[in-house]
């Protein structure tokens, strides 16, 4: 598509060490961009720049910066997204769907990305660029009410297997359908594949277990997505 240069839109993102975007709600987004084909530039930041690069406005990324204003929040971001393109593939079909969706995050994250981060805060400390990890331990450890993030991960193993039953739901859906969203993918596959590129981006715990082949399959197909979105080398394994 062509549009005015100043109305190129900017996605600001977190990245780790490695260069790579890890954040589950900024991949939402990603993914939501690609779904409406919208090409944008990204804009990598550390933990510690995001408060800085927006003069405290947004504390946390995504940012969608566009025709010279700025957004923050995934669902302002996504919803802003249907509204200002509409003539490209929709995010949601309507205000139902996006009721759904939005039952569907309450679930994942209450039930999922609360049990990740159980698993893998200690991993995200280690792969955050150097100079952010003072940052993220402080302000971790301070809603973990001072315990270290060595000592709440340090049992870790031992909460996968309520992690994988967790999953549950998803695979019951999946044994129906390709993707989470039925036929084809929508907003709920791309909450669900945040979570997963942020487990992958920085696990050193394999979070799935080898016969888990409904999330396998829906995770091969997802990753292919859009020109294999996904894909990245320096994923580190989801399977044991
Ligand atoms: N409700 C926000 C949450 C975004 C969020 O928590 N982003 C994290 C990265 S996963 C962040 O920017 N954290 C910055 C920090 O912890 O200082 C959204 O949906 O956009």
């Amino acid at each position: 598509m062509t549009m005015a240069a100043d109305s190129k839109i900017r996605l600001h993102e977190l990245v780790l060490e490695n260069g790579r975007s890890a954040s589950p709600y900024v991949w939402r987004i990603r993914y939501a961009l690609a779904h409406k084909g919208l090409a944008y530039e990204s804009v990598p930041l550390g933990f510690t720049e995001i408060p800085k690069a927006f003069d405290g406005r947004f504390k946390t990324v995504p940012v969608l910066e566009m025709g010279g204003s700025m957004l923050g929040e995934s669902w302002d971001i996504a919803e802003y997204l249907d509204r200002e393109f509409p003539d490209t593939p929709k995010l949601f079909s309507g205000p139902a769907e996006l009721a759904m969706v939005r039952l569907f995050e309450a679930w994942f994250l209450w039930e999922v990305m609360r049990r990740l981060f159980g698993l893998y805060a200690l991993d995200v400390h280690n792969a955050a660029r150097p100079e952010d990890r003072g940052y993220f331990r402080r302000s971790r450890e301070a809603r973990l009410k001072g315990t270290t993030l060595e000592a709440f991960t340090a049992d870790r193993a031992s909460r996968l297997p309520a992690t994988r039953e967790a999953l549950y739901p998803l695979r019951t859906q999946l044994a129906r359908f390709p993707f989470l969203g039925g036929a084809s993918p929508n907003y709920a596959d791309y909450i669900a594949l945040g979570g997963f590129h942020w487990a992958a981006s920085v696990g050193t715990l394999p979070l799935l277990a080898r016969d888990d082949d409904g999330l396998r399959a829906w995770l091969e197909r997802s990753m292919d997505l859009y020109g294999g979105l996904g894909r990245d080398p320096r994923l580190k394994p989801l399977f044991e």
